[in-house]
């Protein structure tokens, strides 16, 4: 196995790296906070996109798209909203020479584009629930430090859907199926991830409440990569969401958003890495399977003609398949692909083809083995398959390594400086509380969990009983 000395210590400067070699983005374009996808980077996106889309399809959400600019009247209509997105706001002020009169918003997210329509879309309750998504770019104008995938000023790969339903239940109901999709989606990926529900004091601006998913990044961080919110019917009521009901009464729709950006692609590369770069699983890898030919002198022409036809045929049975066949060493082509992130190699040289075999590599593991020609395409399947849920196992076990049971204030403080990582600590659910134990430790707290909450011990500020518990981290 790779070594992951670099990855774990010098985290950031590996990301960095292991995004250029790869060529995943481009870092060079001269707005800070913007990047360039490079094509490797642009299929490992849509590999990643086509999971989300198709969970969402098969939920019932229909794909729509929006005008990026939104009118400032319209923007500023929910209170809490604007506070919250005021500062991040990119605005278009002119159009030509002339200025414009009503200055236009780069929206930050959807909301106030889209709950507009909303209010002219939905007449009775023959309407609900609507449930829409988009996959737009956003601007945000962050103030924090810029990362390319991490923290950019325009998201290019904002995922986001917009719910509206009848009842308050209803409303619940679809907070708890999204989080159920997402949950998927990060394990397709083969990313583990926590889910909390925020504290109050770090809701989304005009949620009721919001729940979030966080990644663990290697030295310790952690990651919100994507977030679900109950909006209740703070939207609908200043942009007027009203529908009929059967008794001819007229009410405020009950709604819920959430969304992802390329963070999700962020989470992908980073947690399975090694000193080498990226190990993308085999869902979302660009190319599943590198083709090398391993020419010996005088018989280099069979060896070449063997991989054509074996990539021909791995390609025909639906696998993403890369045949190199430039003319450079074998292990500088390795080396390259190594780099990328690819998860199967496939070598052939002379000793394999009178064999009847083929050789192959993985990338997670470096573990070697041969696979005869007859049996070719059922073990690659086979491998890929194990690989993805090897892959899977282990960052699991990683993120659940990672989780440190504590109860006293000093020791909290101690992991957050030291090793970093997640605390999960009891807490009285003061909101008082909270905020001391953010400040005295250095951490953020992510929030009650939703499945694995206790009440057990004594609240590490106050020492009073728990109501309940909480996950602390640093974070990104
Ligand atoms: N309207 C809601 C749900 S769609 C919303 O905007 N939620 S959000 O603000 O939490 O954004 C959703 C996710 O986008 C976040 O959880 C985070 O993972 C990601 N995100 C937010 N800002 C950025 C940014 N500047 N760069 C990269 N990812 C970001
Ligand atoms: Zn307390």
């Amino acid at each position: 196995m790779v070594k992951r000395e670099r990855w774990e210590k010098n985290f950031s400067e590996w990301f960095d790296e292991a995004l250029r070699n790869a060529e995943i983005i481009e870092t060079r374009y001269p707005v800070k906070g913007l990047y360039v996808w490079f094509p490797y980077g642009l299929k490992l996106r849509n590999n990643v996109l086509a999971i989300i889309r198709k969970l969402l399809e098969e939920t019932k959400h229909e794909e729509v798209m929006f005008p990026l600019l939104i009118p400032e009247d319209l923007f500023k209509k929910e209170a809490d909203h604007i506070r919250g997105f005021e500062g991040q706001v990119y605005w278009v002020t002119h159009g030509g020479k002339e200025k414009l009169d009503v200055r236009l918003a780069l929206r930050p997210t959807s909301e106030t584009s889209i709950y507009p329509m909303f209010a002219i879309w939905i007449r009775s309750h023959a309407d609900l629930p609507l449930k829409v998504y988009q996959v737009v770019n956003i601007f945000r104008y962050e103030t924090k430090m810029t990362k390319p995938l991490i923290r950019v000023r325009e998201v290019t790969t904002f995922k986001e859907a917009h719910t509206a339903h009848a009842t308050s239940e209803e409303a619940e109901a679809q907070v708890k199926a999204a989080v159920e999709i997402y949950k998927k989606f990060f394990d397709e990926l083969a990313v583990p991830y926590t889910v909390t529900k925020r504290p109050p004091w770090d809701t989304f601006a005009g949620a009721v409440y919001s729940i979030a998913f966080d990644v663990i990044a290697p030295d310790g961080r952690t990651l919100q990569v994507g977030t679900v919110h109950n909006l209740g019917q703070n939207f609908a009521r200043v942009y007027e969401i009203e529908y009929e009901k059967p008794d001819g009464a007229h009410e405020h729709v009950y709604q819920t958003c959430y969304g992802m950006s390329e963070r999700v692609i962020a989470a992908a590369v980073m947690v399975h890495g090694d000193d080498l770069g990226p190990c993308f699983s085999p869902r979302v890898a660009p190319i599943q399977i590198v083709v090398v030919p391993i020419p010996l002198k005088g018989e280099a022409k069979d060896a070449e003609q063997m991989a054509r036809g074996i990539a021909e045929e791995l390609k025909a049975a639906g696998f993403r398949v890369h045949l190199d066949e430039r003319n450079l060493r074998p292990g500088r082509k390795f080396y390259e692909w190594e780099r990328h992130g690819v998860p199967l190699r496939l070598e052939i040289g002379p000793k394999d083809m009178k064999r009847g075999e083929v050789t192959i590599v993985r990338r997670d593991i470096g573990e070697r083995s041969t696979i005869s020609f007859k049996v070719l395409i059922p073990e690659i399947r086979k491998t890929l398959e194990l690989m993805n849920l090897g892959m899977h196992d282990r960052a699991w076990k990683s993120l659940l390594g990672s989780i440190h049971e504590l109860k006293d204030l000093g020791k909290i403080k101690k992991v957050m400086e030291e090793r970093g990582g997640i605390v999960r600590a009891p807490w009285c659910g003061k909101e008082a509380c909270g905020k001391e134990l953010e400040e005295k430790t250095g951490g953020s707290v992510l929030g009650e969990e939703l499945d694995k909450k206790k009440a057990d011990g004594t609240c590490p500020v106050c020492s009073k009983p728990a109501k309940t518990s909480i996950l602390i981290a640093k974070t990104y």
